[in-house]
């Protein structure tokens, strides 16, 4: 069994985009909408029934031989960031289609059922707050977060009822708890660890946490050629300390990261002093301890910056995730089936979020990491090789055989 068919796949979905030239696709956009119809089709291909939730996430789902079992969840996210690559998420949801289709080329059939997800929404791009498709998915999704609006103001709620051609009720979980086996979700590392080893493949034993916000300082515009250095409020001035100061303690903290990634400047003229500046701030660390003192800290230093330089801060949360554990048991599963196929296995912790930690709500969560060259992502040039792909999926087959043996098939 190769990657070949896989690869295709990936390099396929990877053209279907919201922008030429790039892969960009948020939530609910067209090219979702195409994602959704291109990836559903491949699903049917493989013998699973598909449909989509009210929140646009795309679900395969084949019964399993055994009337009244349990299911099995494997998936992560077919949206993207801007100008990504095309393995993180879509890896996560093509190499369990090519499996089942594989075992079902074996005639090979699952005692328990499968459901293969594909969430509308992970990243957190167009609205700031990521996971709606897995909050959406596990009944969980907040009222307060219909009321998020992208750049361009429009809601999460608008967008949804526009998608559904009617009203939006927040969903429930689309399965009690009781009913699940777990949800195994394949990622590109994002790291250089398992590069590092020279190993292909490796699993996860936690997902760090997280917190989000939206920061904006307000200060006074004013003409850039009269107003001395003295008198002035350049809210630019005072979020560029803030994010000197905010590397600076990531930097001397072990195991935090701190990011301003995106920042828009109004009024935005050359000869304008900004009056005011609107950007992200994102903090993780593996402990929820450390990430909270981290952040009282960060709260002190913009205030300090905001005094002394008569700026007004506001914060605004848009997303908080405690670090989650991986089920021990699942893992374990899942790394004997490593073990078997690549000989050996290592378990590390992402620093980067996956809907597992949603999903861990529900049920219990295995990961199962893939090398990627450079531990390069959210960047184009992201890369995993037929090889190493072709390892994953052995593995996934020799996972699902194990777990159908398990479970009586
Ligand atoms: O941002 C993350 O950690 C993930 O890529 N959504
Ligand atoms: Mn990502
Ligand atoms: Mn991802």
């Amino acid at each position: 069994m190769n990657a070949q068919n896989l690869c295709r796949m990936l390099d396929e979905l990877g053209r279907v985009s919201d922008e030429d030239g790039k892969l960009t696709r948020t939530f609910l956009s067209t090219a979702m909408r195409r994602a959704n119809a291109l990836v559903g089709g491949w699903m049917r291909d493989a013998g699973l029934a598909v449909r989509e939730d009210s929140v646009g996430n795309l679900i395969g789902r084949a019964e399993g031989t055994r009337a009244g079992a349990k299911t099995l969840l494997l998936g992560s996210h077919l949206d993207t960031v801007r100008d990504a690559g095309r393995f993180d998420g879509p890896l996560g949801v093509l190499l369990p289609i090519v499996a089942l289709a594989e075992l079902k080329r074996r005639g090979v059939s699952l005692p328990f059922a499968v459901e293969v997800l594909g969430f509308s929404e992970e990243e957190g791009v167009r609205f700031a707050s990521a996971y709606l498709g897995s909050e959406g998915y596990t009944g969980r999704l907040k009222a307060a977060t219909l009321g998020l609006r992208d750049g361009a103001g429009v809601s999460v709620g608008e967008v949804l009822k526009e998608f559904l051609g009617g009203d939006f009720a927040l969903p429930k979980a689309a399965h009690p708890r009781g009913e699940l086996l777990g949800y195994v979700e394949v990622h590109i590392e994002q790291g250089p660890v398992l590069e590092a080893n020279k190993l292909a493949l490796g699993v996860v034993s936690a997902i760090a946490g997280q917190s989000r916000f939206k920061l904006t300082w307000t200060g006074k515009a004013g003409h850039a050629g009269t107003t001395p250095m003295a008198l002035r409020r350049d809210a630019l001035a005072g979020a560029a300390e803030f994010t000197l100061a905010a590397e600076k303690l990531a930097r001397g903290t072990a195991g935090l990261v701190a990011t301003v990634g995106a920042l828009t400047v109004s009024p935005g003229a050359a000869n304008v002093i900004p009056g005011g500046v609107l950007h992200t701030l994102d903090v993780r660390h593996a402990s929820d301890a450390r990430r909270k003192t981290a952040l009282l800290r960060l709260g002190k230093l913009a205030a300090a910056i905001a005094r002394k330089r008569g700026l007004k801060v506001a914060w605004q949360r848009t997303q908080d995730n405690g670090a989650v554990a991986c089920s021990p048991t699942l893992t374990a599963q899942l790394t004997l089936s490593v073990q078997a196929v690549q000989g050996k296995s290592l378990a590390l912790v992402s620093g980067a979020g996956h809907d597992g930690v949603v999903m861990s709500a529900l049920t219990p969560v295995a990961m199962l990491f893939v090398r990627c060259r450079d531990g390069l992502s959210h960047h184009p040039d992201e890369y995993a090789s037929p090889r190493d792909l072709g390892v994953a999926l052995r593995v996934m087959v020799d996972f699902l055989e194990r777990m159908g043996q398990q479970h009586g098939a």
